[in-house]
């Protein structure tokens, strides 16, 4: 399928191994691979028909957790920053997705700190970086020397795994956010959309390029607050990665500015 100029998203296949996904509590009953599968096939297709050109990076059996793949790069234009995933298990990860990439954008390797992907929020002309359980200061001091000129600012991730599992991007001024992620007010030069309820993934969303907005099944209140604010929306089942503690961004890295000339059925 031919797509010349649209923005690439890429996203990695999910292994049988996924059942020994990180977690923060034990998943009862296990998690479902072929479940998660039948998921993420719908994910990449929604991603596509919202104007990605998706490509598959193949699942690799020694790492469970590799679907997640947003955490082991940044893409800042039209260069990357391969991170250092906070968590050990997951630091195997990036050769390949390092090498993916490279298809596209010019690839950098983190030398110092921890950073996962799941933390960085570019939006408002300005890059946003979750001080969490996975980020620390070096892994953000990185980042702010890969962003050169753009503006980096860190903020405080309060009981979220990552600073986008409760805040995201509705459009490149707006952010939708969960209290329990951050300070609202850390949130500087963006206009801030509430989201209501008791779980933070409820603000985790993708913005397609077509201008919807990609929801979960799960969060039918976001969808509804999307739709009430103008912007059509797309809706795919990810229950099987959120009890694996992660939302919609996590599962592709989106190069916005960088146009396919082919994408993979
Ligand atoms: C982990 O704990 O690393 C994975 N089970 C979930 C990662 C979710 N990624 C994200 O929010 N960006």
């Amino acid at each position: 399928m031919t797509a010349a100029g649209r923005p690439v998203a890429l996203v990695r296949d999910v292994p049988a191994s996924f059942v020994s996904c990180v977690t923060a509590q034990p998943s009862v009953p296990p998690l479902d691979a072929g479940l998660a599968r039948l998921q993420h096939a719908a994910y990449a297709a929604a991603l596509q028909s919202g104007g990605f050109a998706v490509f598959r990076a193949p699942a690799t059996p020694r790492h469970p957790d590799s679907p997640f793949i947003e955490d082991t790069a940044v893409v800042v234009g039209d260069r990357a920053l391969i991170t250092n995933p906070g968590h050990p298990s997951r630091r195997g990860e990036v050769p390949d997705v390092a090498e993916a990439l490279a298809r596209w954008v010019r690839v950098e390797v983190m030398e110092e700190g921890t950073l996962d992907g799941g933390d960085v929020l570019q939006v408002g002309g300005r890059v946003f970086v979750g001080a969490s359980m996975r980020s620390d200061a070096a892994g953000i001091a990185a980042l702010a020397r890969f962003c050169g000129s753009v503006e980096v600012v860190a903020v405080p991730v309060r009981a979220t795994l990552h600073l986008k599992s409760g805040v995201s991007a509705l459009d490149p001024d707006t952010v939708l956010w969960h209290p329990a992620a951050c300070d609202r007010a850390d949130l500087i030069g963006v206009r801030v959309i509430e989201v209501p309820g008791d779980d933070p993934e409820a603000a985790n969303v993708v913005r397609l390029p077509d201008g919807s907005i990609l929801t979960a099944q799960h969060h039918r209140l976001t969808a509804d607050l999307a739709a009430s604010l103008g912007f059509p929306v797309r809706t795919v089942d990810v229950s099987e990665f959120a009890r694996a503690d992660g939302g919609l961004t996590c599962l592709s890295l989106r190069l916005r500015s960088v146009g396919a000339v082919s994408s993979e059925p």
